[in-house]
């Protein structure tokens, strides 16, 4: 197996190997880079990308889909407080959750860890967010951008019932909202009125980055 700490995170993931995941884990961490810890993110988001393959092409099942989201889960939860040291000054607060109805959180997750690491204040409000608890968090934290992550089809609607529900309060102008996630597409951004939609986590971080510059 390779030395790279990095790889050996992806390769341990998908063997879902827990203990060689943590070992490597913690090498990354020892080394106190926030680089280092943002490479780690990358490996492992590389790594579940992998694995939302095998699950598609029926190679993987539910059961290893749930081990290595908890897996990951656990190796970003022990990353992140790495990713934000590196952050000067807060560029803005962005709020962030998975709509209501839909419970997948590990790409919300990452973008979230992200845009922590670009310096920017995160709020997560969790998964299964509600119309009314979106809007209460705008207001609270007038945050510069809000962040909606949807998996699941079915859940959707739910991405334009916030919006609305922004407008209605009169909270839509203040900010920006980015959206996110398989079941969402740029048309469908366009389509309920979101100021953007990211493909990845990358592309979103550079999108509120480029907006937090306006
Ligand atoms: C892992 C997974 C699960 C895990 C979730 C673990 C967790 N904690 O999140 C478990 C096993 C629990 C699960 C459950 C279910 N799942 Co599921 N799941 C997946 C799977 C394989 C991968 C999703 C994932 O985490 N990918 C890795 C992350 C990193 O990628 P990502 O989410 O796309 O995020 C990236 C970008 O989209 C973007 N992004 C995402 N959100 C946001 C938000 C913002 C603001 C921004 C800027 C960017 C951004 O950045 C991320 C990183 O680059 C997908 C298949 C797929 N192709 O997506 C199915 C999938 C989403 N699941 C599906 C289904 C049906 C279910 C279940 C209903 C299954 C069941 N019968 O119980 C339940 C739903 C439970 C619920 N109420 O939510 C379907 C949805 C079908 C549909 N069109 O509606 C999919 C597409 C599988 C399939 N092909 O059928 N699932």
């Amino acid at each position: 197996m390779s030395d790279d700490p990095r790889e050996k995170l992806k390769s341990c993931l998908l063997n879902l190997d827990k203990n060689g995941l943590l070992q490597a884990v913690q090498a990354v961490v020892a080394e106190a880079n926030p680089e280092a810890a943002q490479d780690a993110v990358d490996a492992l988001a590389e790594g579940l990308q992998i694995v939302g393959r095998r699950f598609q092409e029926g190679e993987w099942f539910l059961g290893e889909l749930v081990y290595t989201g908890e897996l990951a889960k656990e190796a970003m939860g022990q990353l992140s407080p790495l990713l934000k040291s590196s952050g000067a000054e807060s560029k803005g607060t962005v709020v962030i959750g998975t709509v209501a109805g839909d419970l997948h959180d590990l790409g919300k997750n990452i973008f979230g860890n992200y845009a922590a690491s670009a310096g920017f204040e995160i709020v997560d409000l969790g998964v299964g967010v509600a119309v009314e608890d979106f809007a209460r968090a705008a207001r609270e934290h007038q945050p510069v951008a809000l962040g909606m992550s949807c998996l699941l089809t079915v859940c959707a609607g739910s991405v334009g019932k916030v919006i609305e529900e922004l407008s209605r309060q009169g909270l839509r102008e203040a900010l920006k909202v980015i959206i996110g996630g398989a079941a969402l597409t740029e048309e469908f951004a366009k389509d309920v009125g979101a100021d953007a939609f990211a493909p990845d986590a990358v592309t979103g971080t550079d999108i509120i980055r480029a907006w937090s510059c306006e």
